[in-house]
């Protein structure tokens, strides 16, 4: 199984670049398009969210979770996953955490019980908010850049430049090791941005 999972903060920018990625697979590789299924959690957007996704015919949408996908989650979310591997045997499952999960607790339960899953955490953080939200959301923000593969700084075209580098200097203290991207999901985002975040493909 492989398994792409896309976490970040409330509002940004998960669904948006979601889509963009879809269109780039679709564009890019058709085939490997009808073998890539979406799993949709956002909590309260699940209907928006759903309904834009179901415009790409090949794509599979799942609300399989009744509430938010995260550690005290986790037997939902493994048979979940299983399921939909059985059911459509997808190449790869692309899964938009709620925006309160902790993409690493989702990557270390899925790799507990499905071992042979290859998972992938791209992170989405928001340039705009990042200072704003840092102090008041605790460990949240930080703790969803754990073992982040891929960390995209998304809406570069709402801040100034400067305003950027300071928030990349901020979200690097907690994740050094990932690859970083600046990008705006209002506009174009460039193709290597999503050869990234997909990782090598079979
Ligand atoms: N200006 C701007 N707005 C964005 C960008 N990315 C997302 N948004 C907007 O931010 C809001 C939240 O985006 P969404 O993709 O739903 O975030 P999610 O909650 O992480 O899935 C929506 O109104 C988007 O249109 C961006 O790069 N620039
Ligand atoms: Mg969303």
């Amino acid at each position: 199984m492989n398994l792409l999972i896309v976490g970040g903060f409330l509002g940004s920018g998960k669904t948006s670049i979601l889509l963009k990625l879809a269109r780039y697979i679709a564009g890019e590789n058709p085939e490997y398009m009808s073998k890539v299924v979406i799993v949709e959690n956002e909590i309260g957007e699940i209907s928006v969210d759903d309904k834009v996704l179901s415009g790409f015919g090949a794509y599979s949408v799942t609300n399989m979770f009744s509430g938010c996908v995260c550690c005290t989650m986790s037997g939902e979310l493994v048979s979940g996953l299983n399921q939909i591997q059985k059911d459509m045997n997808p190449e790869l499952i692309i899964l938009e955490a709620t925006g309160v999960a902790f993409p690493h607790n989702i990557r270390e339960t899925v790799k507990y019980s499905i071992p042979d899953a290859n998972c992938r955490v791209c992170c989405v953080t928001d340039a705009k908010r990042w200072n704003r939200l840092l102090i008041p959301m605790g460990n949240l923000l930080p703790d969803q850049l754990d073992s982040a593969d891929v960390i995209l700084i998304n809406k570069v075209d709402t801040v100034p430049s400067e305003t950027v580098d300071a928030v990349e200097q901020s979200i690097r203290q907690f994740n050094d090791t990932a690859r970083y991207f600046r990008i705006s999901a209002a506009s174009e985002i460039a193709p290597e941005v999503f050869e990234a975040v997909l990782g090598e493909r079979g």
